[in-house]
């Protein structure tokens, strides 16, 4: 590895993404001397809170833990202004982290990298860009995000509506107004539960088409108290490890010790009523048993149901909300007056379930008992194609020319979600079979650069400019992930953990589901061992 490479000579390395992960990344990276190119899809850095920048959109994570601890001097400096923060203010931070450590000269943005190819005589990679342009480094780091990949709903006819379209994850960066207009929403995930109330307050007509309800709790968002805020800098060191040692990579959520009947339905629906009042998603860890026993379970469920019956006045759109789902199995929802929104007179629900969607119009939606949705606008919030989306969508080849697409044809196949056999010096942040999305993800990208950067430096100091994750070891991990999963209530949920939402996609569930902590002692045991499990070479 060289210090300083001339610019047409191999770089050190490659990140290909310039948001959470590709910024620290690369502010790793100089900080051991190694030259490195960010390319960025985007017009601007920011990755998902880039694109994301819809009606509404929020960190549903406390801004105080929802930030990078790399820099005790950073986070004691910044100042946030909510419990959680809104996308125009996460973008802000990012933008003053990039100007702090003076990352933009190392980003080229609206660069869509296509393909990365390794070639093994040269033990290098090969990154082209949407530009026609390639650049070659020893390593190739994907920071290209897990919910990255925009997905539209395989609905009949959808080129045909004449009326304005949005994607939630791919927002156009000008605002929009839906003063006047009749808008649909198709999608109540996160995006949906966001966007709903805010648009529902601009629209003349909004219509919220709905295939699954989900669960979402009132996020109690407020301006933070700067006595509160002072407080929390205090002990910053301290929250920082609580929620590197906890099982989602926050700080503040004891591991649960006893199960849903251990305490009888009075004591159990008060403790319930804590949570809910809390603002957090904790409702869904208050007992040990909650995701792995259905019954367990439909006691935090049951709860939640009757408190959504309870804010929405229609009873048939109250039926139509109510989720079915074991509560914790797809990503339970923190709202800003999503459910009273349907308590506004311009605001109905179709519930797909009962009345299908036959096709999209020039002038709206129809629908399969033969009414037409007249609509100005439609949003779609129909999620990604998750995880694997992102780097599927670039044509990733190994040794032999193996395709990664193919590899991971079956599911995806790495070693701790951040190598995969076959693929020498590719790195992935915050991959499949990691913790990623069941976490703070912030805490999880810090843990995985950290990692690599480590690695890294153990390399040169060593003189091995080559890793590889082994298949014995790989296999091993993968088996590890999948048995973990079985045994919770995951797998029975159609969710984009499983790949669900993708027709055609391989049913597995990608994320590591051990938790945060216990997984970076086994990543961190795996470095000490003089990084086991992965194949080294010095040529
Ligand atoms: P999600 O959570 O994947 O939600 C997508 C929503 O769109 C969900 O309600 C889907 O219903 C719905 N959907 C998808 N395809 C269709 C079709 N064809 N017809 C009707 N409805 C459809 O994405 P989000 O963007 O909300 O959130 C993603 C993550 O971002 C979130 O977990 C946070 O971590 C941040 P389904 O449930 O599949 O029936």
């Amino acid at each position: 590895m060289s210090r300083t490479t001339p610019s047409r000579r191999p770089l050190d390395t490659i990140v290909v993404g310039a948001g959470f992960a590709g910024l620290y990344m690369l502010h790793r990276l100089r900080g051991l001397g190694l030259e490195a190119q960010v390319l960025e899809a985007g017009t601007d850095i920011g990755g998902t809170w880039f694109w994301n920048r819809y009606p509404g959109a929020r960190c549903d994570i406390e801004s105080l833990e929802y930030s990078y601890s790399f820099d005790d001097a950073l986070q004691q400096e910044w100042r946030w202004t909510e419990r959680y923060a809104s996308q125009p203010e996460i973008l802000k931070y990012i933008h003053h982290v990039a100007e702090r450590y003076d990352l933009r000269r190392s980003i080229r943005l609206s660069t869509r990298v296509v393909s990365a190819h390794y070639d093994a005589a040269a033990n290098l990679w090969s990154v082209t860009t949407e530009h026609g342009d390639t650049l070659r480094a020893r390593f190739c780091i994907m920071a290209t995000g897990c919910l990255s990949n925009a997905k539209l709903p395989e609905i009949a006819g959808l080129a045909d509506f004449e009326g304005q379209r949005y994607h939630t994850g791919l927002w156009p960066t000008a605002p929009v107004d839906f003063s006047g207009m009749r808008v649909g929403v198709i999608g109540t995930g996160s995006s949906g539960i966001q966007v709903i109330p805010v648009v529902a307050e601009q629209a003349r007509e909004l219509v919220v088409f709905q295939r699954t309800p989900g669960y979402s709790l009132p996020s109690r968002n407020e301006p933070l108290d700067p006595e509160d805020e002072r407080a929390t800098k205090q002990r910053y060191a301290q929250m920082r490890k609580q929620a590197r040692e906890s099982v989602a990579g926050v700080a503040g959520y004891p591991v649960p010790t006893q199960s849903a009947f251990a305490v009888d339905p009075a004591e159990r629906d008060a403790i319930y009523e804590t949570h809910w009042n809390a603002g957090r998603t904790s409702i869904g860890r208050v007992f040990d048993d909650l995701l792995v026993d259905a019954k367990a379970n439909d006691t935090a469920a049951d709860f939640v149901r009757a408190k959504i019956r309870a804010q929405v006045h229609d009873p048939r759109t109250a039926a139509a909300l109510m989720p079915r789902d074991p509560i914790g199995t797809k990503r339970v929802c923190l709202d800003s007056g999503y459910y009273q929104a349907y308590n506004r007179p311009n605001v109905r629900l179709v519930d797909l379930r009962a009345t299908p969607i036959e096709h999209v119009t020039p002038r709206g939606i129809r629908l399969r008992d033969g009414e037409e949705v007249a609509l100005d606008a439609l949003i779609f919030a129909t999620g990604y194609d998750a995880m694997t989306g992102a780097l599927n969508a670039i044509d990733i080849r190994g040794t032999e020319g193996i395709a990664l697409k193919d590899e991971w044809a079956a599911g995806p196949r790495t070693l701790l979600g951040l190598m995969s056999a076959g693929f020498p010096n590719l790195f992935f942040i915050t991959g499949p079979g990691s913790p990623s999305v069941l976490s703070n993800v912030i805490v999880c990208i810090e843990q995985h650069v950290d990692w690599i950067a480590d690695c890294l430096a153990w390399m040169r100091e060593r003189g091995n400019v080559r890793i590889e994750a082994t298949r014995d070891a790989q296999d091993a991990w993968v088996a590890h992930v999948n048995e973990v999963a079985a045994a919770t209530l995951f797998p029975v949920a159609n969710s984009w953990y499983m790949g669900a939402n993708v027709p055609g996609k391989a049913r597995v569930f990608m994320p590591y589901v051990g938790g945060v902590g216990p997984y970076r002692k086994k990543c961190d045991a795996v470095a000490a061992a003089g990084y086991e499990g992965f194949a080294m070479a010095s040529s």
